[in-house]
């Protein structure tokens, strides 16, 4: 399992907002609205705090919800000591939207149901927080999560974290008044008074006895207990008899894969011959292709499978306008999901997150958790089937 110092570098940003408006008291529990249109009402006796978080600059769409799912997490455990919510970070040109389309600043309601994601824990968009935040955007307390520069310590992992110097020069910035100051997803103004790097080798739920004890200056009894970093979903129903429509669906990841992912990537020619196999197998002539190849490879791609049907989803400017990268991205993955059969790329998130929908939706496990082979041969182990869990 992944940790949060293994994948991504994490940014939390703590505060508890004064401004917070106490609307209704039912004996001694008060109710809390937070925000104008934020957040469900909140019954609580101790003030609202704020848990805001960043990913790496680099980091893509599927990799920063599959961060969101692990905050929320560490969210709801939060919540089982004191009223948190979740900030959700603006999406802000993120390194693979490439469209000419403006996609700066966006809120997570340009690609995501608010309600739905409330239901899990209480999240609020960034810009409606600062509107709670008013004149002052003073941010109490900023962590900058680091990896222990020794490495491991002996080889071996332990869950430890430790205020540490930066080890590396941050994104951070001290002006002349001290005020630490970052580019806040586009949105000026912004600043906190604390900046603290914190080292850390521990998956994010261990965060919680820090967030709650050493943040503040509240005296609480400590926590104990386990922190599990999922909460386990159950389900009532079977596995269903999904069959998907007749066409193979496949995600060929390229661009910084091709560098950060040699080995495991194709060449073009080399999926092509995949493809070909798999569908020859299937009966099937049709293929859909969700890739972010440039236009030359998926040409390249197609001169190879002359003999099938190639098909891709090329958005109208309309919709490119209207949906962004991050929502075109989503359609291909939905095509994708629905799916007779489906070949992923190797650690791709974008194809993990296509794996998961399809188990949602029960399919065969074996029609779903596939990827293309790499070039270097005797390197093709097919994906962990993560299934779900059936009561
Ligand atoms: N529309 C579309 N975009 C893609 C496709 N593959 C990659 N991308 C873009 O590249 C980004 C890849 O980053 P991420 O989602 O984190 O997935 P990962 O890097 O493959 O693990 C996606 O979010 C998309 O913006 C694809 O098949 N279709
Ligand atoms: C949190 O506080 C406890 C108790 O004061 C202390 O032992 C621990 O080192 C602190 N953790 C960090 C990461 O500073
Ligand atoms: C923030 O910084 C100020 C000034 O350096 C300090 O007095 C205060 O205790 C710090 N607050 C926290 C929560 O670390
Ligand atoms: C494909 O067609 C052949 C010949 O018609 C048939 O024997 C085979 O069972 C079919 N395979 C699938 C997966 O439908």
């Amino acid at each position: 399992m992944e940790s949060a110092s293994d994948v991504w570098m994490l940014l939390f940003i703590l505060c508890t907002l004064n401004t917070v408006t106490r609307t209704s008291k039912d004996d001694d529990q008060f109710v809390y609205d937070v925000g104008v249109k934020s957040t469900p009402q909140f019954v609580l006796s101790k003030p609202m705090r704020f848990l805001l978080y960043e990913v790496n600059p680099g980091e893509g769409f599927n990799l920063r919800r599959d961060v969101y799912m692990r905050i929320a997490n560490l969210v709801l455990f939060l919540n089982k000591i004191e009223p948190w919510t979740l900030v959700l970070p603006p999406w802000d040109n993120l390194y693979h939207w490439r469209s000419p389309v403006e996609q700066s600043s966006l809120p997570w309601s340009t690609f995501f149901d608010l309600d739905s994601l409330n239901r899990h824990v209480s999240v609020m968009e960034f810009h409606d927080f600062l509107e709670d935040l008013g004149e002052d955007k003073k941010i109490d307390e900023v962590y900058y999560l680091q990896m222990y520069e020794e490495g491991w310590n002996s080889g071996k992992w332990r869950e430890r974290m430790d205020i540490r110097p930066c080890t590396q020069e941050t994104y951070f910035k001290q002006d002349e008044s001290g005020h630490w100051r970052w580019s806040y997803w586009g949105f000026e103004g912004v600043y906190s008074t604390n900046f603290t790097c914190l080292s850390i080798q521990s998956e994010s739920t261990h965060l919680v006895p820090f967030l709650t004890k050493n943040t503040t200056a509240r005296a609480e009894e400590l926590i104990h207990g386990e922190f599990s970093e999922w909460s386990t979903l159950y389900w009532t129903k079977e596995h269903g008899e999904a069959k998907g429509g007749p066409y193979l669906a496949v995600h060929l990841r390229r661009r910084d894969f091709l560098r950060g992912h040699k080995d495991s990537t194709p060449t073009l020619k080399e999926a092509a011959r995949q493809i070909e196999d798999i569908l020859n197998k299937l009966n099937l002539t049709t293929v859909f292709i969700a890739t972010d190849a440039p236009k030359s490879e998926f040409k390249q791609l197609k001169s190879y499978l002359s003999e099938y049907h190639l098909k891709i989803f090329e958005p109208s400017d309309d919709l490119l306008e209207k949906y962004k990268d991050g929502g075109v991205a989503i359609i291909d993955q939905w095509i994708c999901a629905h799916a007779r059969y489906f070949i992923g790329t190797s650690v791709s998130t974008f194809s993990f997150r296509i794996h998961e929908e399809r188990e949602i939706l029960g399919f065969d496990p074996h029609t779903t958790f596939n990827r293309f082979c790499g070039s270097k041969t005797g390197n093709c182990d097919q994906p962990t089937k993560w299934l779900i869990q059936y009561s």
